[in-house]
């Protein structure tokens, strides 16, 4: 690295006390980054070594944090974000500069965008250099790059400010609406020089990081005589619901107010999907049918057509809206009755508020709802029942519903397209927090990260039902999986590309068509390739084995599931959002 730059009076004070025999010991930007992120309960960080990091890592171990190495920091970052989302404690992945720091920064996006506490700590090069753009190793501003992509971004330039620096980052990550935040830490930094008891004195340790925030009791009564009008009413519970790891309060909420509720896809199991009041199997009907909607820790955002239009019918609803960002209030459509606050606290109050002689909704709306629901089941209880050769993606998905009924603690990761869609509504959850996915953007490429970060942190076991081309995004990372002999099952349906596997190229080149795979591709074999074991499954039962085995073992695992090439269809359940050429669809 280079040494050029002026020195910090730090520095001079730390020399003249290795002068002094008689001066106390001396600690290091180094030590301090680790000592104030123990001192902060922060025990597990998910990395990839570099300049100039790889001491912070060694010396990290060292002091018995938990350091997970990754290949590849977008990985890292993903695991950090959705410890964050698991653990409501920031997750931090931990970077190399510039290019290092660009490849965490799209996980650190992705935690922001989903409300998910994570901090991105990236070494950087020398500020004198950076600044005047004269080509330092790895040279980047950082910090303005990482700005507009984050909930806050904090540079440390002294050894004395690495605790407060810590503080800032803990609790702007982890209050009001959680997010990412970027900490940005020069390498001189690191080997900065202070007294030690000094250093010791300078740390923080972040008390109510999160503080509770109650609503205001008018806003409390306004939801509770919205509520009380209601006609149809629906509850839909967000992964914001999930996180905020309220699940008596809500489920009390939902079971006293009688109220059937819809849950987002990382919401499903805070109630169990086979609870009386999930109205999960009749989305549709619910969403138009209802007259007033209780949104709690969800946004009206594309996930939900924005509170408006065809899926939503033509009946005006009423929304309540329970949110910790004001801002988020009349985003779409008006609210009727925000209540901004905690989700416990809020979720307590309306409980307080409801008394004891509530009474449920009229019964025409539960009973229409409920035969919905069975209709659907039926319907669609033969066709998971398949024993389809090649698999389709219900005679699959089946398996893995019973598999997850079975065992209801396994961690269920998922992404794709039709993989992810068919997947949401097939397999039922039972118990919180236990269906991680691709979130707010529907982004490919969070599976492995999110895996190995959801045992690390839990000790459940996880199984992730991957796409072929959305496992393609991690893959690598199965090596991880196997370095740390984590308790994952990688299921990766094979069906030989993106959405279906069989576009031609219409010239008739040898180019194969832009969403397709090779073909008979042996995904098992990447697991294989480091000590894991591999399956291959053509048929449901096949599959049922072979996942069992997985999981009984406990070993890394990974099984390619062969999946009808024809089977799945365009963005899945998302084909309306492709823009249409007016030209010619080939
Ligand atoms: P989904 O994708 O499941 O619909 P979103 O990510 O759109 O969920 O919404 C999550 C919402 O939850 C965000 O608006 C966020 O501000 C909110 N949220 C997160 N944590 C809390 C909390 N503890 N209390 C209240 N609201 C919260
Ligand atoms: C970071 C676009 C959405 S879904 C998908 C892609 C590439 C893959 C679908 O194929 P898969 O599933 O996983 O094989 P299946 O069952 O339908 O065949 N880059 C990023 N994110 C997204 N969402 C994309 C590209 C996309
Ligand atoms: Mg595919």
């Amino acid at each position: 690295m280079s040494s050029k730059g002026s020195s910090t009076a730090i520095d001079t004070i730390a020399q003249e006390a290795n002068d002094d025999p008689e001066a106390g010991t001396l600690t290091d930007g180094f030590h301090l980054v680790i000592d104030a992120l123990k001192l902060n309960d922060i025990n597990t960080i998910y990395n990839v070594p570099g300049i100039p990091i790889t001491d912070l890592g060694r010396y990290m171990q060292a002091e018995g944090l938990r350091v997970l190495s990754f290949r590849h920091e977008q990985h890292a970052g993903y695991a950090a974000a959705i410890a964050g989302f698991l653990t409501k404690k920031p997750g931090i992945c931990l970077t190399v500069s510039a290019p290092g720091f660009l490849n965490g920064l799209t996980s650190l996006a992705h935690a922001t965008t989903n409300c998910f506490p994570m901090i991105l700590i990236s070494g950087s090069s020398e500020r004198e250099i950076v600044d005047l753009q004269q080509g330092d190793y790895e040279e980047m501003d950082q910090l303005a790059i990482a700005k507009p992509l984050c909930k806050a971004a904090y540079r440390v330039l002294h050894a004395e400010d690495i605790g407060i620096g810590i503080a800032r980052a803990i609790r702007a990550a982890v209050s009001g609406r959680p997010g990412g935040v970027y900490l940005d830490l020069p390498a001189k930094l690191l080997g900065q020089t202070m007294d030690a008891d000094a250093g010791a004195k300078s740390l923080v340790k972040v008390i109510d990081a999160a503080p509770s925030q109650l609503p205001a009791p008018d806003s409390v009564a306004r939801a509770l005589k919205v509520l009380k009008g209601a006609k149809r009413p629906l509850i839909i519970l967000g992964k914001g619901a999930a996180y905020a790891q309220a699940d008596n309060e809500i489920r009390a909420l939902v079971e006293k107010s009688g109220i059937p509720y819809l849950p987002m896809s990382m919401a499903k199991g805070l109630l169990p999907d086979d609870h009386p009041l999930s109205a999960g199997p009749a989305r549709s009907l619910v969403l138009k049918e209802s007259d007033t909607v209780m949104m709690i820790g969800a946004r009206l955002n594309w996930l939900l057509s924005h509170g408006k239009g065809k899926s939503w019918g033509d009946i005006p609803k009423k929304f309540v809206h329970i949110d910790i960002e004001p801002k988020e209030m009349d985003s779409n459509v008006e609210i009727a009755a925000p209540v901004v606050g905690d989700i416990g606290s809020c979720v307590q109050a309306l409980l307080d508020g409801m008394g004891e002689n509530w009474g449920a909704p009229p019964a025409d709306w539960t009973d229409a709802i409920t035969a919905k629901k069975e209709t659907n089941i039926e319907r669609m209880a033969p066709k998971l029942q398949n024993n389809n050769v090649p698999m389709d993606y219900q005679g699959a998905l089946g398996v893995l519903r019973t598999i997850i009924k079975e065992r209801p603690d396994a961690i269920l990761v998922n992404e794709g397209a039709n993989t992810l869609d068919f997947a949401r509504s097939i397999i039922d959850m039972y118990k919180p927090r236990k269906r991680l996915d691709v979130g707010t953007w529907g982004v490919m490429g969070i599976g492995m990260g999110q895996a190995i970060a959801a045992t690390v942190e839990t000790g459940h076991p996880v199984l992730a039902v991957e796409g072929d081309s959305a496992f393609g995004f991690s893959g690598m990372e199965v090596e991880t999986i196997c370095r740390y002999n984590l308790p994952i099952c990688v299921v990766v349906f094979n069906n030989g590309g993106i959405y279906r596997g069989t576009d031609v190229n219409p010239t008739g080149g040898a180019d194969v068509a832009p969403t397709v795979f090779v073909k008979e591709a042996r995904y098992d074999k990447m697991m294989e390739a480091f000590g894991g074991v591999g399956f291959l499954a053509t048929s449901p039962d096949d599959l049922r084995r072979a996942v069992n085995e997985a999981m009984d073992s406990g070993k890394p695992s990974l099984v390619n599931a062969v999946i009808d090439e024809k089977a799945g269809t365009e963005s899945g359940r998302i084909g309306n959002l492709n823009p249409q050429s007016v030209v010619s669809k080939k």
